[in-house]
Order: structure tokens, then C-alpha cells, then sequence
């Protein structure tokens, strides 16, 4: 970490409420100056007239308690002008969202009049802050660990009940306490291992190397295996579920993005060959969140921008949680689209027979018996039937796919990355130990193991990857 951001550190203040026209906004100031800078444009009643440009209608900065609302008027002293009635909350360090001394103004939600309250303060030497500052306080001063810290933003993200319910657990602490639980069974392995390496004699040479690999098995291996476990089944609650909508040329992939999202997000034609990117669009289906992508349609001898639409097609397909192959209902199966259905990853496969608003002597679609075990649902992309039905194969798909065991915690991809290297560290420890193999070694197998445990709580983390963090975040957050 590093350590001069832990050090002395200015009073930031952000407007912590979505911009725009509403109820109440509120503007977070978080940092040693904060009630001395807020309550010197505060007055506890409607500062006189006369009196608002001098210094005494403002407040003490020591009549404020801890924990407690006030109400008064933010002005101007300057300029002698009232800018809005308002509610202080005062909290003082160190039982703060930051640690440090906090004041929230709640005022009216008119961008014209917080943005004024802010430029007050800054004008008085608070700066504005950057994204996730505030978050990223609580977590340099010590009151939440980093997993914690990232959940906060998952929670702001958060889409669906399924979503929230894990960033709470997580922001909780579930997480980290599972990870202290396998950072404490590391350290407690590798004093026994360096204490055999340094003090030989004292040991008496007997290490107890199968204690030893029984004790990363039970408290390393097996809840970290869980943990990445829990993230390839959980990890769209957070990402939402990949649904890619792939088949033939023409057959109404882009109506059917269309009719499912209720917009025209993609091009329809009846030129075979329209759609040539992928074209993402999210929605909830039954409060999960679904990423719906629309691709090109795959044919054998396709034109050069063409063949770079099909290729990335592939690409979408081969992560999509589900497929939605859609054939037209004119059409008898070619044994094109049973070769490209047939090759289709293993994920969850729908088939959607498109177009059943046309008249019954056009349809040549009949069911092939390789795919007699898939769903298959019938639409009209063009009018919207049968559409609630595909929604409900696809939420009964998605459920069964979510992780239906309690969610609790899920790792998200850079706690997965780091829990994939404690488990390769894990695994060269306990094989080094069960093969005799020179200590030395186990014990550097054993510290890249705590390295992977401490970036993931943040223990020693450098500030690029905390840049890339918290820049993600909202601003006020
Ligand atoms: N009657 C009828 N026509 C449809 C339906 N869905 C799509 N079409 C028509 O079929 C043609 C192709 O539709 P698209 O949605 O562009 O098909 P696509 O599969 O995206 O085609 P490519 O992007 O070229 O692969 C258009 O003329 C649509 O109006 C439907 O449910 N009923
Ligand atoms: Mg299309």
C-alpha cells in the first residue's frame, strides 16, 4: 500500500446523489476540515439578512455533537446569500463511513443548488472528491478490508434480489472472514515449516508433514475450492446471464433481440446477412439480470466483413451461459444448422421456431429427432408470441444454472484470478510436503499462497490496482 495515501489526507466533498431534479440531494464531506469548512456557511436559523455576510451568523464548529441532525441554512457569506434551507448529519471520527470526521448535508435536490453548496466548499479549500474516494478511505484507514470495499459497488450495481443479498453478505464481511479463517491456517502452516528450516535442532528434524498437509487441505484447499466454486455457478448474478441469440441468415435473430428488449436495438432486413456485429442489450428476466447479445447469422460462405461478425459470433457463443437457436418456421432443418447446432457448446440450448404468424401451408419446420431433448418454443418475433413463454425456459434455465444454494458469497473475477494462484500455491505446498521435497521450497510455495490471500483482502495491494478499483465507482460513493 502505499503509504503516504494513508498518511495526511485533505477534506474531499462530493454530491453523493444522483444528478438531476428531486426531493433531497445530499453532499459528503468526509476529512479533518469537514465541520470546521461546513459550519463556517452554516447558521443554525435564517442568518439575517444584514448579518449574512459576517463571519459570527455562522456556527461554532464546536456546537455540533456527534450523531446528532441539525437544521439551519447554508449561505453564502461572501456574497450575503441564503443558497438553502438544509439538515446537517454530523458524524465524528472514528465511528464514520470513512473513519474520519463526516458531515452530510441534506439540502434540496436541484443540481443549480448543490452544485452552489459545493462550489462554496471548495472554495474554501475542500476538494472535490474522485470516484469511490470516500470507500476507498474506509478502506486505506483500516474499517473494511478490500473485499468489502467491493462489494459496496456491487451493492450500488446491484440489478436483482439475488445480486443485492450477496453484496450484503459479502459487504458484511463473509468473505473476508472465510479469508482469515485460510490466512491464519497459511501463516500457522508456515511458522511450522520456517521454524523446521531455521531451528533444525529445536525440531528435532520430525516435522509432521502429513499433520501438516491434512491442515491445508481442510481449512485452505477445500473453502477456497468452494469459494471458486460458488464463483463459476454465481458469478452472472453479479455479471447477469449471457444470452446469445445464434442461427441461420434471416431467420429473425435481431427481431427477436428487438421484441425481447421492447426497442429496436438492432437492424432488421430481410436481406440475409444484416446483422454483422453483436449487439448487447440487458434486461431482467424474473429479476435476474440477463445480458441478451444478438449475432450474425452463421452461413458457409460468407462475404469478408461478414466472416468477422460470424467469428465473433463464435466467440459470444462459446461464453454464452445460454444459446437461443432460432430456425424459421418455413423452412425444413438444413443440415447446415444440424452441423452448427451440433457443435454448439454445452451450455443451456433453447431452440426458438421463429415466425408462426405465417400462414400454415408455408410452414415446412418439423422437429428433428437429435433435438427432441432440447427445448423448443414457438414464436412470432414479429408480433410477440409465444415471447413470455421463452422468458419463462429461459428464467427456469437461468435458475437452474444460478448457484440455487444460498448465494452467500461470490468472488468476482479478480478474487477468482487471485483464489486460482492460492490454489496452484496450495497444491506445490502439499505435494512438496508429501514428497519430502526441501523445505525451503514448501515455504516459498506456502508465501505466494498468503500473497494471493492478501491481495484479495487488500493487505498489500498496490495502488495501481487500487486505481482500477475504485475508479469504477461512482462518484459520492
Ligand atoms: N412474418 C414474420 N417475419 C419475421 C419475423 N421475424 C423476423 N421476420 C422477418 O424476417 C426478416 C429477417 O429478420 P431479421 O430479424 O433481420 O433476421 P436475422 O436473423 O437477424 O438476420 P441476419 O441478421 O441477416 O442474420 C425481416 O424481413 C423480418 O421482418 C416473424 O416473427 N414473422
Ligand atoms: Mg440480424
Amino acid at each position: 500500500m502505499n503509504p503516504e495515501e494513508s498518511m495526511h489526507r485533505s477534506t474531499i466533498a462530493a454530491i453523493a446523489t444522483p444528478e438531476g431534479f428531486g426531493g433531497v440531494g445530499v453532499i459528503k464531506v468526509s476529512g479533518p476540515d469537514a465541520l470546521f469548512v461546513v459550519s463556517s456557511v452554516f447558521a443554525h436559523g435564517p442568518p439575517d439578512p444584514d448579518r449574512a455576510g459576517s463571519p459570527d451568523a455562522a456556527a461554532k464548529p464546536d456546537s455540533f455533537l456527534s450523531w446528532r441532525l441539525y437544521y439551519g441554512y447554508i449561505f453564502d457569506p461572501e456574497a450575503g446569500r441564503v443558497i438553502d434551507e438544509v439538515i446537517l448529519a454530523v458524524m465524528k471520527a472514528p465511528r464514520t463511513y470513512t473513519r474520519e470526521d463526516v458531515v452530510e448535508i441534506q439540502a434540496h435536490a436541484g443540481p443549480r443548488v448543490l452544485h452552489s453548496i459545493l462550489d462554496l466548499l471548495i472554495a474554501r479549500g475542500i476538494r472535490p472528491a474522485q470516484p469511490g474516494e470516500f470507500t476507498r478511505r474506509a478502506f486505506l484507514n483500516g474499517r473494511i478490508d478490500l473485499t468489502r470495499a467491493e462489494a459496496v459497488a456491487d451493492l450500488v450495481n446491484a440489478t436483482s434480489d439475488a445480486a443485492v443479498d450477496m453484496a450484503v453478505s459479502q459487504i458484511s464481511g463473509g468473505l473476508a472472514s472465510v479469508l482469515g479463517k485460510v490466512r491464519e491456517a497459511l501463516v500457522s502452516v508456515l511458522s511450522s515449516v520456517e521454524a523446521t528450516i531455521d531451528f533444525p535442532e529445536a525440531a528435532g528434524d520430525e516435522i509432521d508433514t502429513g499433520a501438516l498437509v491434512q491442515a491445508l487441505y481442510e481449512n485452505v484447499r477445500q473453502p477456497v475450492d468452494e469459494l471458486i466454486k460458488a464463483y463459476e455457478a454465481g458469478h452472472f448474478l453479479r455479471d447477469g446471464v449471457k444470452v446469445v441469440i445464434a442461427g441461420s441468415p434471416n431467420v429473425g435473430k435481431s427481431s427477436l433481440m428487438n421484441c425481447m428488449v421492447n426497442k429496436e436495438r438492432a437492424i432488421v432486413t430481410d436481406i440475409p446477412g444484416t446483422t454483422r456485429d453483436c449487439i448487447e442489450a440487458s434486461l431482467a428476466v424474473r429479476g435476474s439480470p440477463v445480458v441478451l447479445v444478438d449475432t450474425a447469422g452463421l452461413r458457409p460462405d460468407p462475404d469478408a466483413v461478414e466472416s468477422l461478425g460470424i467469428e465473433k459470433a463464435r466467440q459470444y457463443i462459446d461464453s454464452a451461459d445460454i444459446i437461443l437457436f432460432v430456425v424459421d418456421i418455413r423452412a425444413a432443418v438444413s443440415s447446415e444448422e444440424l452441423r452448427i447446432f451440433d457443435e454448439l457448446p454445452l451450455a443451456g440450448k433453447i431452440i426458438v421456431v421463429n415466425k408462426t404468424d405465417l400462414p400454415v401451408h408455408q410452414r415446412r419446420f418439423e422437429l428433428p429427432s437429435q433435438w427432441s431433448g432440447f427445448p423448443c418454443v414457438y414464436v412470432s418475433a414479429l408480433y410477440g408470441d409465444g415471447i413470455s413463454e421463452l422468458i419463462d425456459v429461459i428464467a427456469d434455465m437461468a435458475s437452474n444454472a444460478a448457484y440455487v444454494a444460498k448465494p452467500g458469497f461470490v468472488p468476482n473475477w479478480r478474487q477468482k484470478v487471485q483464489l486460482d494462484r492460492l490454489l496452484r500455491a496450495v497444491s506445490g505446498a502439499a505435494s512438496g510436503l508429501g514428497r519430502d521435497q526441501s523445505l525451503e521450497l514448501v515455504s516459498i510455495d506456502l508465501r505466494e499462497a498468503l500473497f494471493a490471500v492478501d491481495e484479495i483482502s487488500g493487505r498489500y495491494v498496490s495502488a495501481d490496482i487500487l486505481d482500477r478499483i475504485f475508479s469504477s465507482y461512482c462518484i459520492g460513493k
